[in-house]
């Protein structure tokens, strides 16, 4: 039996509706992945299993965007280190605008990491994309003495990419399709066995609401350029028609990071629900919402992060009125970076 190239599953040809269909089993990749190479679209999203398991003594890169820090401060990942030597790769930090303080996300990093007890070895910022940066990466695994090194985190962090770039892989694929990478894939790198392995699943990302010809262009990919805004009582911003952010009490400064088809406006409270369900404003139009409300007691700045699509910082002593489509994930932590 033989594995696609492009995302490691095992290639079948008796279902079409199932992972891995081939018309024909010598076929290099499957069916999926072929269509995502040549036409760019995705009709099915399959969830890999849970974390595979690791070799004694491995050294796990977990993988994580800039995009959504906030998922390692509650996610099982935390608690690997008993076993492993653990590292946390920061990827995607192009994605913030250049005036960002790396020193002062780092600093942030370690101190919401140690506050939310996750363990560490070490914390490394990076741009996959960016040759100095896989160098970079070479040289700290080059360091460390160790057989097996296996990169995890979850879906569309940048695995593959670093995957790719560590072992010269042409093939495997890697693209902002969430859950592309199915099966772990091996390679390797100066006598080491590095494997890449499928994203862990979060709930509530955009993949979960939207099909893949929606999500992809809402997903940044590039530099995102701060949106700033000042919202007065009974003000709300409205984000794509997923997300709105009133202001019960008090008044705040906000800066909004996304992508540059994120559509945003700010209007009164009281024509959130009416705008919210507007198909002639957002397409497509949620029916459910659920809502949180959260104080903002100091005036410092605090991250709303928006599933995998955003960030709003937010300053301002305040009570947040949060509506969202039902599900989607939203959560509120100290600033990370800014
Ligand atoms: N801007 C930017 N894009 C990146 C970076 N790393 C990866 N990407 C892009 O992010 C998307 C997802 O990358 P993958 O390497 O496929 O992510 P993955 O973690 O393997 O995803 P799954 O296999 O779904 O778990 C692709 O479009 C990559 O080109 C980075 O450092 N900066
Ligand atoms: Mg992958």
């Amino acid at each position: 039996m033989s594995n696609c190239l492009g995302c490691g599953i095992e290639l079948q040809n008796l279902d079409i509706n199932q992972a891995g269909y081939v018309k024909s089993l010598d076929q290099p990749f499957c069916q999926s992945c072929f269509r995502l190479m040549h036409y760019g679209d995705a009709k099915t999203h399959y969830h890999p299993s849970e974390l595979p398991t690791f070799n004694k003594d491995a050294l796990i890169f977990v993988v994580t965007s800039v995009l959504y820090l906030d998922t390692i401060l509650t996610s099982s990942i935390k608690r690997l280190n008993d076993d492993y030597k653990v590292v946390f790769i920061i990827n995607q930090i192009d994605l913030l605008p250049k005036s960002t303080n790396l020193n002062i996300l780092v600093q942030n990093i370690r101190r919401q990491f140690k506050e939310h007890r996750v363990s560490f070895e070490d914390v490394i910022l990076m741009n996959a994309h960016n040759p100095y940066d896989i160098e970079q990466l070479k040289s700290y695994i080059f360091e460390h003495d160790i057989l097996d090194i296996y990169f995890i985190g979850l879906q569309n962090s940048g695995k593959t990419t670093i995957f790719k770039a560590l072992t010269q892989n042409k093939d495997a694929l890697a693209m902002n399709k969430a859950a592309l990478t199915l099966k772990p894939l091996k390679g390797t790198f100066e006598n080491r066995n590095i494997y890449d392995t499928p994203g862990l699943y979060q709930s509530g990302f955009l993949h979960e609401f939207l099909d893949y010809s929606q999500y992809k262009d809402l997903l940044p990919s590039k530099e995102m350029k701060p949106k700033n805004g000042r919202l007065k009582e009974n003000e709300a911003l409205i984000i794509h028609g997923l997300v709105s952010v009133s202001v019960v009490k008090g008044e705040i400064l906000s800066v909004l990071y996304g992508s540059e088809h994120l559509k945003y406006h700010i209007t009164q409270d009281n024509k959130v629900k009416t705008q919210l369900t507007n198909p002639k404003l957002f397409n497509p139009i949620f029916s459910e919402f659920e809502t949180v409300y959260y104080t903002l007691k100091e005036d410092k700045k605090y991250q709303i992060t928006l599933a995998d699509f955003g960030i709003l910082i937010v300053k301002g002593v305040s009570t947040l009125k949060i509506e969202f489509v039902k599900g989607l994930h939203i959560t509120l932590t100290e600033g990370f970076f800014r």
